[in-house]
């Protein structure tokens, strides 16, 4: 389980495993991430991150591993600053232990990760830094990549999830959220666009990042500018729109994604302007123009899926997201209710913007 603790002694002697230069002086929880079990590892010399990877998420930690080593030794050949595996001693990528399944990175030093936009610039810039990596990745060989965790963004079948899980209500929660599974229910309709479009060709199967959130780019602590993009566990074979709506929908919004007051929760269109100018001015002319119309309607539905994901788990008992207190799941999942409602509202704009930031274009 992803809040399961490991003792000081056990979490020593894993992180002096890995092939790391000097001496382990503490090893501390680290990071905000929802998934693996992050720690900061400072030694008499270089830092680094050490981590128990969720293997409830996703249990086959070597075709994992082996797509990690792919894909960052595929942007390391092309110069970019990505993560850097730390190796096992006595060799291998990870380390297999009673505790769990374990990995170590380089610390990534002098950047820093957002949970909120401060500054739209910022986010404009994040936006260019995913632009290119899907650019990048459009050269990467996939053949060899595992799908880590099956139909990740197919919405429909995260909505059947939710059906399934709103049907055991297995911890009896289901009669405090009504308004909200009705919210979710009410949109249906929708949740197939993307796949359709998918499936009948007229959206291109790419390469994705597929948890394109804003914490997940460690961004330069000088100048502002994105250096890495990290949390590579789920790059896999998808949608552009994937990515996009992902950003959007974690970004894109005046407050925390568990942000409790919702009064403070807004969709921001000047937010997804920036994001979408830096993130289609990186990834290319080869956008086409069937993506382009549907980037709005993605971002919602990325929003929605999301939204149902939390919503799905807090009807489940939270097996899946790590979570700080019973509530958290449901306030996580009443704030994407609040951005993809304002969404909605917004569409024409949505749709306004992403013609203004491409009117150049031939
Ligand atoms: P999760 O899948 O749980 O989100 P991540 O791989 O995103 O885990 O890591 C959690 C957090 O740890 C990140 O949001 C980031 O702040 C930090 N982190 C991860 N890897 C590094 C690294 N190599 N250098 C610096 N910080 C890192
Ligand atoms: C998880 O791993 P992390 O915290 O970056 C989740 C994403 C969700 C996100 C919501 C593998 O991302 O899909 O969008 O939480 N990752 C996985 O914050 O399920
Ligand atoms: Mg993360």
């Amino acid at each position: 389980m992803a809040n399961h603790a490991t003792d000081a002694r056990d979490l020593a002697r894993v992180a002096g495993s890995f092939a790391l230069r000097g001496d382990v002086q503490s090893v501390e929880p680290y990071g905000d991430g929802h998934i693996n079990t992050t720690y900061l590892v400072c030694t008499d010399g270089p830092r680094y991150i050490l981590q128990r990877m969720n293997t409830d998420v996703i249990p086959d930690t070597a075709a994992l591993m082996r797509n990690i080593e792919l894909v960052t030794g595929f942007l390391h050949a092309q110069g970019q600053e990505t993560l850097t595996l730390v190796p096992v001693r006595d060799g291998g990528s990870w380390l297999d232990d009673p505790t769990g399944a374990w990995r170590m990175y380089e610390f990534i030093e002098d950047t820093v990760s957002y949970n909120l936009v401060e500054d739209a610039d910022v986010f404009r810039r994040a936006g260019a830094a995913f632009g290119a990596f899907q650019r990048s990745l459009a050269a990467f060989d996939a053949s060899g990549l595992a799908e880590t965790i099956a139909h990740f963004h197919d919405t429909p079948s995260r909505f059947a999830d939710f059906q399934a899980a709103v049907t055991r209500d297995e911890v009896g929660r289901a009669a405090s959220c009504r308004r909200d599974i009705a919210f979710f229910m009410a949109h249906a309709d929708e949740y197939g666009t993307v796949t359709d479009a998918m499936r009948d060709g007229r959206v291109p199967l790419r390469v994705t990042h597929n948890d394109t959130k804003l914490n997940n780019i460690l961004i330069d602590a000088r100048t502002g500018r994105p250096r890495a993009i990290i949390d590579l566990d789920t790059v896999m074979p998808g949608s552009l729109l994937y990515d996009f709506g992902d950003s959007i929908r974690f970004g894109a919004s005046t407050a925390l994604e568990d942000e409790q007051d919702l009064s403070r929760v807004h969709f921001s269109l000047p937010l997804f302007r920036a994001y979408a100018a830096g993130f289609l001015g990186a990834a290319g002319d080869d956008v086409t123009d069937d993506e382009l119309e549907l980037m709005p309607l993605a971002a919602r539905l990325m929003t929605m899926e999301c939204g149902m994901r939390f919503l799905g788990d807090y009807l489940s008992g939270d097996a899946y997201f790590a979570t700080a207190y019973p509530e958290h799941n449901l306030v996580r999942a009443r704030t994407q209710i609040r951005l993809a409602q304002e969404m909605e509202e917004q569409a024409d704009a949505m749709a306004q913007a992403i013609h203004d930031v491409t009117a150049g274009r031939a």
